[in-house]
C-alpha cells in the first residue's frame, strides 16, 4: 500500500460532492493501492448537513479511507492537500447578474487561492468545477503566485463526455469507437465542441454525419445541455455526471492518457490563445503533465469560434481584474 494522499473537496454538501467524495473513498480517482484521507469543506451554515455525507462515508467502511477532515476553515481544509477539487461556489440567484456573480466566487477563489498558496502540498494538483470554472480557476491560479500555473486547471471534461455521447449516439456506435472529439475554450454556452479532427471506428466523424446537423443539433445540444438537463430535473442541475467528469479528469491527470480529452488549463499560447487564460484545449497526460495536441488545421469558421469564445473569457477576467493579486 502507498503513503495515504491528501483530497480535498470544497462544497461537501453540495449535490456533486455526494456523487463524487464516495467514488473517491472507494479507489476510483486514484487506484485500489492509494489510501486516501479526505479533506471536506463547507460554509457553516452548511456544516450539519456535512456531518450527515461524513456520517454515510464512515457508514461504507472503505478499506481505502484513512480519515476525514470536515472543516468550514479554509487554512484546514488545505492544509498538506495533493489534491483540491474546487466544486463548492455561490449559485446565480434570483435578478443577479453575471458581473454580480462574477464577483462574489471571485472573492471566495481569491481566498481559496492564497489559502492554497500557502498551506497545500507543493505538488497539488487543482481542479476548478464551480462556475464560472475557467474564471474561477484563473483567479485561484492568480491568487497563488507560489505555485506553478500548471498545476491549476477546470473542468470541460462534462461538456467532452457529451459531445462523444451525442456522436456515438447519431451515428449508432459504441462510445468507445469515437477519438479526438474537442471542447475549445469556456466551459459555457459560447464553448466550441469541434468534431473536425474526430473519427469513428478510425474514419473521420465528418464524413458519417451532416454539416447541418453538426451546425444546428449537435453543437447547441452540447453546448445548452446543461439547461436543458435542469429543465428535465424540475431545477436540479447535473451532478453525477458532473461528478464522473470530475474524477476522470482528475484520475487522467494522475494515471496519463493516450487519447485526447478536453481540460481547461493556462494557455501556452498555443493557437494564438493568450497566455495564461484558462481555456479549453485538446490534451494528452503522460507522467504528470498535460500536453496540448499541437499541429491540427483550424479552418476559418472554427477559428472564429475559437476567438469568440477566447473573447468572452477574457472580458469574464477583465471583471474581476481587481482581485487578481
Ligand atoms: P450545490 O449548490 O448543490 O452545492 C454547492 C455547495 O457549495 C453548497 O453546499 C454550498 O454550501 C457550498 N459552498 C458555497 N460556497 C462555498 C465556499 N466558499 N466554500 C465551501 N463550500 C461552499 O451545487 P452543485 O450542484 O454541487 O454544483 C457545484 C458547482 O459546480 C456549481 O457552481 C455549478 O454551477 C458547477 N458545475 C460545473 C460544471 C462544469 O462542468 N464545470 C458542471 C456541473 C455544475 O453545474
Amino acid at each position: 500500500m502507498k503513503k495515504p494522499v491528501r483530497v480535498a473537496i470544497t462544497g461537501g454538501a453540495g449535490q456533486i460532492a455526494y456523487s463524487l467524495v464516495f467514488r473517491i473513498a472507494s479507489g476510483e480517482m486514484l487506484g485500489q493501492d492509494q489510501p486516501v484521507i479526505l479533506h471536506m469543506l463547507e460554509v457553516p451554515a452548511a456544516l450539519e448537513a456535512l456531518k450527515g455525507v461524513v456520517m454515510e462515508l464512515h457508514d461504507c467502511a472503505y478499506p481505502l479511507l484513512e480519515d476525514i477532515v470536515m472543516t468550514d476553515d479554509v487554512n484546514i481544509a488545505f492544509s498538506d492537500v495533493d489534491y483540491a477539487l474546487l466544486v463548492g461556489a455561490k449559485p446565480r440567484g434570483p435578478g443577479m447578474e453575471r458581473s454580480d456573480l462574477l464577483k462574489i466566487n471571485g472573492e471566495i477563489f481569491t481566498e481559496q487561492g492564497k489559502a492554497l498558496n500557502d498551506f497545500a502540498s507543493r505538488d497539488i494538483k487543482v481542479l476548478i468545477v464551480g462556475n464560472p470554472a475557467n474564471t474561477n480557476a484563473y483567479i485561484t491560479m492568480h491568487s497563488a503566485p507560489d505555485l506553478d500555473r500548471k498545476q491549476f486547471s477546470s473542468m470541460t471534461r462534462l461538456d467532452h463526455n457529451r459531445a462523444v455521447s451525442q456522436l456515438a449516439e447519431k451515428t449508432g456506435v459504441k462510445i468507445t469507437a469515437v477519438k479526438n472529439v474537442i471542447i475549445w475554450g469556456n466551459h459555457s454556452t459560447t464553448q466550441y465542441p469541434d468534431i473536425n479532427h474526430a473519427t469513428i471506428n478510425g474514419q473521420p466523424a465528418k464524413s458519417l454525419v451532416e454539416q447541418d446537423w453538426i451546425i444546428n443539433e449537435f453543437m447547441p445540444t452540447v453546448q445548452q445541455r446543461g439547461t436543458a438537463i435542469i429543465k428535465a430535473r424540475g431545477g436540479k442541475s447535473s451532478a453525477a455526471s458532473a461528478a464522473f467528469a470530475a474524477m476522470s479528469h482528475m484520475r487522467d491527470w494522475v494515471m496519463g492518457t493516450d487519447e485526447w480529452t478536453s481540460m481547461s488549463i493556462p494557455s501556452d499560447g498555443s493557437y494564438n490563445i493568450p497566455e495564461g487564460l484558462i481555456y479549453s484545449f485538446p490534451v494528452t497526460i503522460k507522467d504528470g503533465k498535460i500536453n496540448i495536441v499541437q499541429g491540427l488545421e483550424i479552418d476559418q469558421f472554427s477559428n472564429k469560434l475559437l476567438i469568440a469564445t477566447q473573447h468572452e473569457l477574457e472580458q469574464e477576467c477583465e471583471a474581476v481584474a481587481d482581485l487578481l493579486v
